[in-house]
């Protein structure tokens, strides 16, 4: 290597180790509130006086995702939890109470959940790493537009499925049936967007829950998705055909990973 290139290797070098430390720098400033990365129905606590009430003593959990679904796995009354995002310490907690106690620097950030509106007949549902406010698959056929309109009746969209974690919620709820899910290319042709959030659908979501060869835009007419009944994966189909369909409430901290 010529002194040019040896040169030219460090700078380039220097430049990654600085990137490096400007994000980190950026990570530990965000303000609040913070979003940790998939846990859409918990948030992290603004103020640093509130209190939960522990439930149990806490143990190390490789992320603040895996500690809030432990914490809901193991405790029926789990609405709260702390995370150390250093120390991956997670602690469960059920009420927050504006009172005594906050959380230690040992125990990290509170999360507090978010609900999902039981009333209207949504409930918090998981597979894996997915989890949503979904509603019951519902058996009315509709079009693709009355579908979607079913849901904004209820304050929620047509659902997403942005997983393979995702479809297998789908899966339990829908089962053998059709449904309509909440994405389509009426905007322009070839470019699926998703109802909850306006985000492009991935290259990644296409190879993970679609069907090989799907989708397809067969006669040039398919332009919104489907859950589709033989192999329970998505398909582009015409909007204008009559299927059940499945409702998801948007949450206020979603942060549009499912
Ligand atoms: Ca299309
Ligand atoms: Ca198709």
């Amino acid at each position: 290597m010529n002194n040019w290139k040896m040169l030219r290797s460090c700078f380039l070098l220097l430049c990654v180790v600085i990137f490096d430390q400007i994000l980190e720098v950026a990570g530990q400033s965000t303000s609040f509130p913070v979003i940790s990365k998939g846990m859409h129905h918990f948030k992290i606590d603004p103020t640093p006086d509130f209190a939960p009430a522990r439930l149990a003593p806490g143990w190390i959990d490789s992320s603040s995702v895996s500690c809030g679904i432990s914490c809901m796995q193991h405790y029926a009354d789990c609405l709260s939890f702390l995370y150390n995002r250093t120390t991956h310490l997670c602690s469960p907690a059920s009420s927050v109470f504006n009172k005594s106690d906050p959380p230690t620097s040992k125990e990290g950030e509170l999360h507090y959940k978010v609900t999902c509106d039981y009333s209207k007949g949504f409930r918090l549902m998981f597979s894996g790493s997915a989890m949503a406010c979904l509603a019951n698959y519902q058996v009315v056929w509709l079009n693709y537009t009355q579908a979607h309109e079913a849901c904004q009746a209820k304050g929620a969209v047509l659902a997403s499925v942005k997983t393979f974690d995702k479809l297998a919620i789908l899966r339990n709820l829908v089962g053998g049936n059709m449904a309509w899910v909440g994405a389509d290319d009426l905007a322009g042709q070839g470019y699926l967007v998703w109802k909850l959030d306006s985000s492009p659908v991935a290259n990644e979501t296409l190879e993970s829950v679609f069907s090989p060869g799907e989708p397809n835009n067969a006669l040039g007419l398919e332009h919104c998705v489907q859950y589709y009944y033989v192999n329970r994966m998505l398909n582009d189909d015409q909007c204008s055909i009559r299927y059940g369909y499945v409702c998801e409430m948007p949450l206020p901290f979603y942060d549009n990973i499912f």
